[in-house]
């Protein structure tokens, strides 16, 4: 049975991010400083193959809805604003998503390891790790 990320989740540590900002987001540089200043809180909602995503910051918040196996249009909106088509698999007690659009390998995988959740985020040869604690 795959693992349960339902909670809330507080970031703990983020390597990579403003690589990643910069390179998939585009983001400018003062948008981009604050984004990685924020602290940043992942709400999670798992209901069987069913997910909600919220990460939420001061700045800014983004939700995200899937079924695991079915595909869907993602936009991102208030971060890099681009149409993407998104598949979420299981791979072991991996979630998975590869998003296919104008960026190459860009994609995500979320797991729990120690009591932590990880969140790797690609896209072209930018790979960032943030590491969540579970907020008690
Ligand atoms: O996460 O796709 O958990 O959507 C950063 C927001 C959110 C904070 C990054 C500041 C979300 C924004 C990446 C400044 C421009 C993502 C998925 C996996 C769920």
């Amino acid at each position: 049975m795959p693992a349960n990320f339902s909670g809330k989740w507080i970031l703990e540590t983020s390597d990579k991010f403003e690589d990643l900002s910069i390179l998939a987001l585009d983001i400018d540089f003062a948008t981009r400083k604050i984004a990685i200043s924020l602290s940043q809180t992942k709400v999670v909602s798992q209901d069987g193959d069913k997910f909600d995503f919220k990460t939420l910051s001061t700045f800014r918040n983004y939700e995200l809805a899937f079924t695991v196996g079915v595909e869907f249009d993602e936009c991102t909106k208030g971060l890099d604003n681009r149409n993407i088509k998104c598949l979420v698999t299981w791979e072991g007690d991996k979630l998975v998503c590869t998003q296919k659009g104008e960026k190459a390998n860009r994609g995500w995988k979320h797991w729990i390891e120690g009591g932590k959740l990880y969140l790797e985020l690609t896209c072209e040869n930018v790979v960032c790790v943030q590491v969540f604690k579970r907020k008690e």
